[in-house]
């Protein structure tokens, strides 16, 4: 048994139609909690068109590597293809980190997914529906959520809108 977190965004197409599929199908896999959708600015290098972005919480009997395969899976049943990094997708699913059954976080160097999740830590998109979802979350090696949020500059913070559900 483990607890992970992910991170889901979409960018392109039916954004909420395709995070609203794809929460579902985890929803059966053992959700713990989800947060709603939130509207947010794109983040990094590549000019793309804003995000809906959510987090999942679920306990599962996978590991690590069993998780990233259900992010990808997902990833796959939303049409999406590899394409530039950082760059506008139908549906990205991110492994933000996972606790072993010992209770102990999973740590990883491997570039195919590195835990906890190297940028986590820096983004407002993943930190405050997370913070909505788990107000005592701690994403391992950075400290508590809430904190994150807290240092994190007050403009990205108030970026990140919910989204009301219809
Ligand atoms: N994902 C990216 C790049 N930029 N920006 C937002 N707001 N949300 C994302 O999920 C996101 C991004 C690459 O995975
Ligand atoms: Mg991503
Ligand atoms: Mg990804």
């Amino acid at each position: 048994m483990s607890r992970v977190v992910l991170s889901l965004g979409a960018n392109l197409g039916d954004r909420a139609g395709t995070l609203r599929t794809a929460l579902a199908a985890l929803a059966a896999d053992g959700e713990v909690a989800s947060s709603g959708l939130y509207e947010t600015p794109p983040w990094g290098p590549v000019e793309q068109p804003p995000y809906l972005n959510a987090v999942a919480v679920l306990d599962g009997n996978r590991d690590a590597a069993g998780w990233l395969a259900r992010a990808h899976e997902l990833e796959q049943a939303a049409g999406r293809t590899r394409e530039v990094r950082w760059g506008a997708r139908t549906l990205d699913v991110d492994v933000v980190t996972v606790q072993g059954a010992d209770g102990r976080p999973v740590r990883s160097d491997d570039p195919e997914l590195t835990l906890p999740h190297p940028r986590a830590h820096e983004r407002a998109f993943v930190l405050v529906p997370w913070l909505a979802v788990d107000a005592d979350a701690e994403l391992p090696g950075r400290g508590r959520v809430r904190d994150l949020v807290a240092a994190l500059d007050r403009a990205e913070v108030d970026a990140v809108v919910r989204r009301d559900e219809r």
